[in-house]
């Protein structure tokens, strides 16, 4: 099917040229749909990766209630420009949230947002800012049930569970590279039982869970022509889980001074203006956290970049299956490099703690 024909199964009101694809994000493919007359709207058309989001109805109910909820919350408190501050999905003409074609490929269309950009690195004041982003929309849907929500990746930010696929994989060991390996499986191990904390908390009641972004990088938050935050966008991870996840996975990314896969792990390190810095936006608005949430911040940290680790080297273990690679040892580098980032993070947490605690003061 063309993606003309596609766009003309979806409830479009205005007239539209045709979707020109967007090099952007490599999970879903993206096109633009402009509008053909000026002032009219534009629109942002997905084939969603179904290999990965095997439930598409689930995944696309998951972005329909998030994206109702915090649309009625804008409108309670009274805000303008609404569409341009929460994603608004287009149904199709029979009123399904997406598209599947006869091949069984299947689409959605969001609104476009006009005039916004991403980035992909972050200054500590564009941190601050990014803080405050994640952290409204955490407590805009604190007041959803978590259960309301499906996992659109089963435990996908399940520890437990990450680490019985690594156990899986090293029993099988396909690809004959456990026996090099024997630095980093000691390092795993040696951490096991501190890194199942929060799933063992939340078993005996003590730590809750939310509804969470789960990929919580700098470049999924639109900013305006001035720079500051508008609207969090990829929404295909937003399911129940630990506030943890989300802080941890910004601070993996951002207040890292080396890269996710730096080649030279001596490059690794915490950027504490970065952390300082979301901590401080994210404060301010995750009003709703509780004390064992607060306390835990600076774990999940660790957590975050551990469960990456162990991602990492599960796929490594099993001969290169899920992450895309650019060179033969690329999930290897990338082990490492998170291994590393994991042992910094242990040695900073101490200064983690004093830079919450100064926030909370
Ligand atoms: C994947 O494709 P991207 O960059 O949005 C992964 C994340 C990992 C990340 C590691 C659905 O995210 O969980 O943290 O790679 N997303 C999925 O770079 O597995
Ligand atoms: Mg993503």
């Amino acid at each position: 099917m063309l993606n003309e024909e596609i766009i003309k199964c979806f409830a479009i009101p205005n007239e539209v040229a045709e979707p020109q694809p967007l090099k952007i994000g490599i999970i879903n493919d993206s096109f633009i749909v402009r509008a053909k007359h000026a002032g009219e709207r534009s629109y942002f058309l997905q084939r969603i990766n179904h290999h990965i989001f095997r439930n598409v109805e689930g995944l696309q109910q998951n972005i329909w209630k998030v994206t109702n909820h915090i649309r009625h919350k804008l409108e309670a408190a009274g805000e303008t420009d609404i569409d341009r501050k929460v994603l608004t999905l287009v149904p199709t003409t029979d009123g399904k949230l997406y598209y599947q074609t006869p091949a069984g490929d299947y689409w959605r269309v969001y609104v476009l947002i006009e005039n916004a950009t991403s980035h992909e690195k972050v200054t500590p004041e564009a941190a601050e800012l990014t803080g405050e982003a994640f952290g409204r929309f955490q407590c805009q849907l604190a007041d959803l049930p978590f259960n309301e929500l499906c996992e659109s990746i089963p435990n996908f930010h399940n520890i437990e569970f990450r680490l019985q696929q690594l156990d899986e994989a090293l029993a099988a060991d396909p690809k004959g590279r456990k026996a090099a390996c024997n630095d980093i499986i000691r390092a795993i191990n040696s951490r096991r039982e501190d890194m199942c904390l929060a799933e063992r908390l939340f078993r005996e009641g003590k730590l809750p869970k939310h509804i969470n972004h789960c990929d919580t990088k700098v470049n999924n938050v639109l900013f305006d022509q001035n720079d500051r935050p508008i609207c969090i966008v990829d929404l295909d991870t937003v399911m129940p889980g630990f506030v943890l996840s989300d802080f941890g996975d910004f601070m993996r990314i951002a207040a890292n001074t080396g890269l996710e896969d730096d080649p030279n792990p001596d490059n690794v390190h915490v950027d504490m203006a970065v952390f300082e810095a979301y901590t401080r936006g994210y404060l301010r608005q995750a009003t709703f956290l509780t004390d064992i949430e607060k306390e835990l911040l600076p774990y999940g940290c660790r957590l975050l970049s551990y469960m990456q680790t162990v991602r990492f080297f599960t796929d490594w273990i099993n001969g290169d299956t899920y992450y895309k690679i650019q060179y033969p040892e690329h999930n290897l580098v990338r082990t490492r490099a998170q291994l590393r980032l994991v042992e910094e993070q242990e040695k900073m947490e101490p200064e983690m703690k004093r830079a919450i605690s100064q926030v909370k003061s």
